[in-house]
């Protein structure tokens, strides 16, 4: 593993647990970690149940104890070291969004259709059950041909203009802002759901608060006023509509500022026969529309819906971590059986595309956008 933040640890949780709930085909072994700063490296793999650790990246990759390399750093990174990683045979899993640019996403898909090793992007939310649930419904015409797609990402943790410029604020090292940190997971929810693309959009994004405070580790001691802030090189929030292949309708919104909304993930698909709706705040639910009379709550604990089986008796429900611990079981089965696993790179690109697109649009008044092929 490289990297041991928020995303690193809930990936170590993932890789801790995996075995213990579900029948592998093959056991992990958690090698070794890797980040810059030795100490903190070593407290990390200490914590989250890494044998060994590196301080350079490059390093982890060239040992032979290593087959799987899952990628949990700031976007900036992700092309160099996916790219390394398959060129030297071993399976990658990476973190959303797959990069920061459509260039760098399209080498990463060239170097993973070259490489033996398997590869997929951690696009999380589609191992929430009640989501793979909701996929199954479409799939199985539950609720017909899709009209719309309205899909929200709501939080709230920068609202405050004296939160420090963290990376995720910082275009060169995030890509984007919400667009791509929350944007991309509605959009990928959107496509996974339904199976269908986003074609073409419309975009607004801003930027509320344009300077903020340096974050600690950069603010240098004695700094005067002037100097311990810093531009905001990303949007805060993003707003689109957009075409899906199969003719129907969407709609998105990714934003940091909406008070009171901490990772309130929703989704929302009217088709000719029914509908259905999903709020992460409240994972364990999807509510149902067959046509006329309302909603009704389906409580998504039961032992066959997906991933479910594995964990606790019905009503005892699953939280944010279990989604990872699904992705690394669907991940290794791919790796032991062979099988292609998904969402792949090139999903990933595609989610790319459309965050392109998204932001043309917004630079350029609004204007309808194509989603390239
Ligand atoms: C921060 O906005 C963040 O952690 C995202 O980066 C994750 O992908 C999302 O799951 C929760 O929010």
């Amino acid at each position: 593993m490289i990297g041991y933040a928020f995303m690193g640890r809930v990936h170590s949780q993932a890789w801790r647990s995996v075995g213990a709930f579900f029948d592998l085909p093959l056991a992990p072994r958690m090698a070794v970690i890797a980040g810059r700063s030795k100490e903190q490296t070593e407290a990390a793999a200490a914590q989250l149940g890494w044998a060994d650790v590196e301080t350079d990246w490059r390093e982890l990759i060239k040992r032979d104890d290593v087959q799987i390399v899952d990628i949990c750093t700031p976007g900036d990174s992700h092309a160099d070291i996916a790219i390394a990683a398959l060129q030297a045979g071993k399976h990658v899993i990476c973190e959303k969004p797959l990069a920061n640019t459509v260039a760098e996403a399209e080498a990463m898909v060239r170097a993973a259709a070259a490489a033996p090793g398997k590869s997929m992007v951690a696009f999380n939310y589609r191992r929430v059950p009640a989501i793979a649930l909701a996929r199954r419904y479409v799939e199985e015409g539950r609720i017909g041909e899709i009209r719309h797609v309205r899909a929200a990402y709501l939080q709230d943790w920068i609202v405050d203009p004296e939160f420090p410029l963290v990376w995720r604020l910082q275009k060169d090292k995030a890509g984007s802002g919400a667009l791509g940190d929350i944007g991309a997971h509605i959009v990928d929810a959107a496509q996974f759901i339904t199976g269908e693309n986003v074609v073409g959009v419309s975009a607004l994004t801003e930027t509320f608060i344009k300077e903020r405070p340096l974050a600690a580790e950069s603010a240098g001691l004695g700094a005067s006023r002037a100097e311990s802030t810093g531009q905001v090189t990303v949007d805060d929030a993003a707003l689109f509509i957009g075409r899906l292949s199969g003719g129907g309708l969407a709609s998105f919104e990714a934003t940091r500022f909406a008070y009171g909304r901490k990772n309130a993930m929703r989704i929302e698909i009217f088709g000719s026969r029914g509908s259905l709706a999903f709020d992460f705040e409240a994972m364990n639910e999807l509510w149902f529309s067959s046509g006329g009379g309302g909603f009704e709550r389906i409580l998504v604990t039961e032992p066959d819906h997906p991933y479910v089986g594995a964990w606790w008796p019905p009503g005892h429900g699953l939280g944010y971590e279990h989604t990872f611990t699904h992705e690394i079981k669907d991940f290794l089965e791919a790796v032991a059986t062979g099988a292609d696993p998904s969402p792949s790179f090139a999903d990933g690109l595609r989610v790319q595309r459309v965050l392109e697109a998204v932001e043309q649009s917004a630079a350029d008044g609004s204007r309808y956008t194509n989603v390239e092929d």
